[in-house]
């Protein structure tokens, strides 16, 4: 029984390396490992050859993992000889098998042994008493009771040796983070701040404080789109509760949104002492994108800058859609004459979010760009099936409009007048608003 004999006493002396004290601790742990020696004495070392696996210490035969700081954490150190792949598992009382390295491969050892540190978390395991319904354990600490740990490497040769011990565990914090309800709505939507179908709303509800949550898009090339949970409808980060993430796909902040396409939507809480779960589920962006439309070279062709009381005033100018987002738009169409006194509201055209539309504003009106227009008339416009209209990519369309003054009613004559696109409930940017101005006089009889 050479290679059994050797076994002991590399485990005898990988323990006085790890700083144990031989007594009875180390005397219960070799008990252990003769009583396991069917699977133990694995050690096929040829005579004389340098054992393949040496030096396997783990710093404490005892670990807490709940995360107050005390024997929560063990150091697991080993050497090697020579690449190897390197497994550590722990065998329960029952003979079921927990995972916390798995055939990884190894360089053989520098000077300094492998060092790691176990926490009491290994690969997601499942009981008998789990109800885990959406959501997948991916990491789990090992429940209270007693353990075999076996440290085991191979080499290319098929060559296998193992170094076992006995490792207990206590007062583990097993509550899992669970993810429940974890739910996109809608699972399509179209995110160009046009204001339809242009946000999603993710909800989880996580059971457990003192938690990590993180949600994002994962696409089929492995790119990462973060999501940022909601600060207004979501519980305090780390805390249980619901997380809500109202996800616009980056685009109210003027970056593109992940390509057009479907997208698995992954949750994943990871808790104080390291355990992990994963909750999935998908989303699909179409037309995803940030419009850009501008006033064409910023310049309005004015009919007039000084016209008689009645009178109308023209404008032409050319809207482009420098984008791959088709525009949307909302009447009343190109051509339309307001009188001074109407507005596109009492034309019952009001705002609506996400539509952009040609205005004309005075200084003397007394709402911001009371007199406004599609940007494109029936030949330019494409059309949904709900009727919303939109200027297709990358295309430009004159507007041409007037207003016929029928009084004055402020102070100023003459006036500026200015164009500008409407981007409705979003913003007039800077390059769109004030453009072209003219200083118009109105000329009363
Ligand atoms: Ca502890
Ligand atoms: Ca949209």
């Amino acid at each position: 029984m050479g290679n059994g004999q050797w076994t002991m006493d590399n485990e005898q002396w990988a323990m006085d390396n790890g700083r144990w004290a031989m007594g009875s601790d180390g005397i219960r742990s070799l008990l252990v490992l003769l009583g396991v020696a069917g699977v133990a004495l694995l050690l096929l070392v040829a005579c004389g050859e340098k054992p393949l696996l040496y030096d396997v210490s783990f710093s404490n035969d005892l670990i807490t993992p709940n995360a107050d700081h005390v024997s929560d954490v063990l150091r697991i150190q080993y050497r090697l000889s020579r690449p190897a792949e390197l497994s550590i598992t722990f065998l329960d009382a029952a003979g079921k098998r927990y995972v916390f390295r798995d055939h990884e491969p190894r360089a053989p050892s520098a000077e300094e042994p492998y060092s790691v540190y176990f926490a009491g978390v290994v690969d997601g395991y499942t009981l008998e008493e789990d109800d885990l319904v959406g959501f997948a354990v991916t990491k789990r600490v090992l429940q209270d009771g007693v353990y075999t740990w076996v440290v085991e490497a191979s080499d290319e040769a098929g060559h296998t040796e193992q170094v076992t011990g006995t490792l207990t565990v206590a007062a583990a914090d097993t509550t899992l983070p669970e993810l429940r309800n974890f739910t996109v709505s809608p699972p399509l939507f179209t995110p160009n701040r046009d204001g339809i179908s242009d946000r999603a709303r993710m909800n989880v509800y996580l059971t457990k404080a003192d938690t990590t949550l993180t949600v994002y898009l994962r696409g089929a090339d492995g790119t990462i789109y973060h999501v940022e949970p909601d600060a207004a409808t979501t519980a305090n980060e780390g805390e249980a509760g619901l997380y809500s993430f109202d996800y616009d796909a980056g685009v109210d902040m003027g970056a593109e949104p992940p390509p057009d396409g479907t997208y698995v939507v992954w949750a994943e809480a990871r808790d104080a002492v390291g355990q992990h779960t994963v909750a999935t589920t998908t989303l699909t962006i179409q037309q995803g994108g940030v419009p850009r439309a501008y006033i064409y070279l910023g310049e309005v062709e004015w009919s007039s800058t000084s016209i008689m009381l009645g009178e109308t005033l023209f404008f032409t100018l050319t809207v482009e859609n420098d984008s791959a987002v088709p525009i949307r738009t909302s009447g009343p169409p190109p051509g339309t004459v307001y009188d001074s006194d109407q507005n596109y509201a009492t034309l019952g055209e009001t705002i609506q979010s996400g539509v952009f539309r040609v205005g004309i504003h005075c200084e003397d009106a007394l709402i911001n760009y009371p007199w406004r227009w599609a940007v494109g008339d029936d030949t330019a416009l494409t059309e949904d099936e709900e009727g919303h209209r939109y200027l297709p990519p990358f295309t430009r369309t004159v507007v041409r409009g007037g207003i016929r003054f029928v009084d004055v009613t402020g102070a100023r004559n003459p006036q500026y007048c200015w164009a500008g696109l409407i981007h409705e409930d979003v913003e007039i940017s800077q390059v769109n608003d004030r453009v072209d101005p003219v200083f118009l006089f109105i000329e009363v009889p």
